[in-house]
């Protein structure tokens, strides 16, 4: 499948400028902040639980001046939650014979904070645990953060929630560090309280549970996600008081589920509380917003996306493209049809479309894997399967074969070349 490798990355690049692109430049020269939350996933959503609403703030956000994808997934590796920020930045695949970040950290790259960088941003990323955890601290750097703002430049306040500082705090102490930093930036934010196993103190619960759900992991977690989107609501309002809100763009993610559907317990308990089936395609759907104060714009796209996509999706909003580097991932303001091909918990050559969720089975076999249309719940004859199930295939081998060879060094630095002839034609030109 890598033979043509030099066509599929030119394929993947791009170079043109499409000023006719829907919300093209939106956010044009702001500020950019993302807020990765731990364990968002999409269902909890405009959803509420005895009687109230589980994520109000978000909620609130998505009803004003935002572009809310609710078919949008995770699309990790090895590597976890440091995968969904690394296929979210670079609009590449993960690795899968090991931890991205640990076995390719230092090849040369092309994400979100190189681009910005390259437009005068000062980035940093956040994040207050153990900085060599993920191997993020040898990471970022490559990543193109300038900053790594990790637990060792936090004060860890009480209440410690799950492995650290509480989102609340996390969030504060974090705006005293942007409040500091100059514009443009961009500001990377990875929150930790709504981890497994979503143990929370008692004074933060703020959602009386059912009692089928005492002591469940979805009791847990409803009370834990809630916490965090208390914490991202006063983070909302505390970048209003600073000042920091109105030139900014604001995107949100899931990194990845909180709730395993191959848990037969857990399975049962969601497909019991959501009244249909829990299956891989509501376990790994986690919500993507893209918030623009001020623009007026209020969108739900339903496209099928993941988190391959959020770059080439991000840089439409900026009015930017990516001139040097390759993304496997499409804008999803602007794409009619959606393709997410998946390697982990749905083995590869497993994929998401609109309409068909294909599942490749546990022994290799395709004749015993599972598909099925997402919206109708109803099977899908495999053999209708088999072409796209070869794409995605394809898709991760060619993306691996990148991260392996290191190739979008030689890549970028023959764009360098070329944009700086591409600028010597221009003066040419110019009267
Ligand atoms: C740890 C945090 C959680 O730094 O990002 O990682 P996870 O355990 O979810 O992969």
């Amino acid at each position: 499948y890598v033979d043509n490798i030099d066509d599929f990355m030119k394929n993947a690049s791009s170079s043109t400028v499409n000023k006719d692109k829907k919300y093209y430049g939106i956010g044009k020269d702001r500020n950019v902040i993302t807020i990765q939350v731990e364990g968002l996933q999409n269902f909890v959503i405009n959803r509420k639980y005895n009687g109230k609403e589980i994520t109000p703030n978000l909620n609130k956000l998505i009803n004003e001046d935002s572009i809310y994808f609710d078919r949008y997934y995770q699309q990790l590796g090895r590597g976890n939650t440091s995968d969904s920020e690394f296929v979210s930045h670079n609009s590449l695949y993960p690795a899968m014979d090991g931890q991205t970040y640990l076995m390719y950290y230092n090849n040369t790259y092309y994400g979100l904070p190189w681009i910005l960088k390259d437009r005068g941003y000062t980035t940093a990323a956040y994040h207050g645990y153990k900085p060599d955890f993920w191997n993020r601290d040898k990471a970022y750097p490559y990543q193109g953060f300038d900053r790594f703002y990790s637990q060792n430049d936090y004060s860890i306040t009480e209440p410690v929630i799950g492995f650290g500082i509480n989102d609340r705090e996390f969030f504060k102490q974090s705006i005293s560090y942007m409040k500091a930093t100059q514009e443009p930036y961009y500001a990377f934010l990875v929150t930790l309280s709504s981890h497994h196993p979503f143990t929370m103190p008692d004074e933060y619960k703020e959602i009386q549970l059912m009692d089928n759900h005492e002591n469940t992991l979805l009791g847990n977690y409803i009370q834990s996600i809630n916490y965090a989107d208390a914490a991202i609501g006063e983070f909302i309002e505390d970048l209003k008081r600073e000042g920091l809100y109105e030139d900014t763009v604001i995107n949100i993610y899931g990194d990845h589920f909180a709730i395993s559907s191959m848990d037969e317990d857990n399975k049962r308990l969601m497909t019991e509380y959501l009244g249909y089936d829990y299956d891989f395609d509501e376990m790994m759907k986690i919500p993507l917003i893209i918030h623009v104060p001020g623009s007026n714009v209020y969108e739900k796209i339903s496209v099928t996306g993941g988190q391959m996509d959020f770059l080439p999706t991000v840089l439409n909003i900026l009015g930017l493209e990516n001139k040097k580097g390759v993304m496997l991932g499409q804008d999803l303001v602007n794409a009619t049809e959606g393709f997410v091909a998946q390697q982990t918990y749905m083995l590869k050559g497993s994929y998401i479309k609109d309409d068909v969720v294909f599942s490749m089975s546990r022994d290799g076999i395709f004749k015993n894997s599972r598909a099925w249309n997402p919206n109708t719940k109803q099977p899908i004859e495999l053999e209708a399967c088999r072409e796209d199930y070869e794409r995605a295939i394809k898709e991760i081998n060619n993306s691996n074969h990148i991260l392996k060879n290191d190739l979008l060094k030689k890549f970028i630095e023959e764009r360098e070349g070329l944009s700086n002839e591409e600028e010597k034609v221009d003066t040419r030109v110019l009267p």
